[in-house]
């Protein structure tokens, strides 16, 4: 259920290392894909997250250069500003296209919307792995699958029923209303709510969207509580969404009293697990999810696998993996971090 601790003491080297090199090969300019690319082996991959400037992604990318050093590959990072345009990612994947790049790793904002330019993409030659947020599976390759919905879903259900104490209204603050991810996870929310005794008593009175931006999901937190006075508790399925609720919480009259839990990353959220703001939440390791997209798009590069359910791959450290059913490969777990054992973690 938890994360490894000799895992974690791994991750946490790995990211400190990380964090002493530079981000040479970051290009978060966002203007053009034509970043420095890091490495200078044969393979060439690019990531595209949903946006750049969000911590959870700079995490990934550092895992997936780290991996691509592992195996000598270049890697390079592009991306929009904001993730709430379903299309905003179709520029980047045609230069990919354009540039005869070997593979592409990207994190969907829509299911659908770039599917047409990964395809134009898949037609050139390039590899297509989602990771994190999935495009409808027919569009790429393989989807690097952080953890199941089903998992995420009843992890994040759990936390917000222990916490409000089995009964009352709650809400969810999610990111972009297109996300595929976030739209998996909250399906399955309300799902197990209306099935599961257990929340015969918490009702969910409304979800709304941040849009992975940190102004307008700390406003809908605070709309959230105006609209709802009866509110007990907030479930944020995103790392950019809890951190930014966190933040109205703690400086309003309802800190302790509407709890808040979700997705976030331990360095965003130190302070305000240390404040009392948030008693517990959840999460995987990005830099996990970035190196295991590198290790499997490298490994269809270079035709070690086909993508085909129960290909194997090796992933460096985090061992070997095996293709699953409609081309998903799965990290693992979702951990849960509390005040016990967020010192432990530096991401
Ligand atoms: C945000 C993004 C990302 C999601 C995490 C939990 O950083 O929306 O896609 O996986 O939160």
């Amino acid at each position: 259920m938890y994360l490894h601790s000799n895992r974690a003491t791994a991750l946490a080297a790995l990211v400190l290392s990380l964090s002493l090199m530079t981000a040479c090969g970051s290009d978060d300019s966002g203007s053009d894909s034509g970043g420095e690319s890091d490495g200078g082996g044969d393979v060439a991959l690019t990531m595209l997250p949903k946006n750049l400037g969000n911590p959870y992604f700079d995490t990934s990318t550092k895992g997936a250069e780290a991996a691509a050093e592992e195996v000598g590959a270049a890697i390079e990072q592009v991306g929009p500003e904001t993730g709430d345009d379903p299309a905003g990612q179709v520029p980047f994947i045609n230069t990919v296209a354009q540039q005869g790049a070997d593979g592409l790793i990207v994190s969907a904002n829509d299911p659908e919307a770039i599917c047409d330019a990964i395809g134009e993409a898949r037609d050139a030659g390039v590899k297509v792995v989602t990771f994190d947020s999935d495009t409808n599976p027919e569009c790429r390759d393989l989807f690097i699958n952080q953890a199941t919905s089903e998992g995420i879903a009843a992890k994040q259900l759990e936390l917000i029923s222990e916490q409000i104490g089995g009964a009352g209204e709650i809400a969810i603050l999610s990111a972009a209303a297109n996300a595929t991810n976030q739209n998996a996870w909250i399906e399955m929310m309300e799902a197990e709510l209306e099935s599961n005794p257990d929340y015969a008593d918490i009702e969910l009175v409304d979800t709304v969207y941040g849009d992975d931006q940190d102004q307008k999901s700390f406003d809908q937190t605070e709309a959230l509580l105006q609209n709802h006075p009866d509110l007990k508790g907030i479930i944020s399925p995103t790392t950019v969404g809890i951190a930014a609720a966190a933040r109205y919480l703690s400086e309003s009259e309802a800190k302790g009293k509407v709890m808040l839990t979700g997705l976030g990353t331990p360095n965003q959220m130190r302070p305000f697990v240390e404040d009392g703001t948030v008693e517990a939440f959840a999460l995987w390791n990005p830099a996990d999810l970035g190196s295991l997209a590198v290790y499997a798009t490298t490994a269809l590069v270079n035709g070690d696998i086909t993508g085909e359910e129960g290909d194997t791959f090796e992933a460096g450290e985090l061992g070997e993996f095996e293709v699953g059913a409609d081309g998903v490969v799965l990290l693992g777990e979702p951990f849960t971090f509390d005040a016990d054992n967020i010192g432990d973690f530096d991401f």
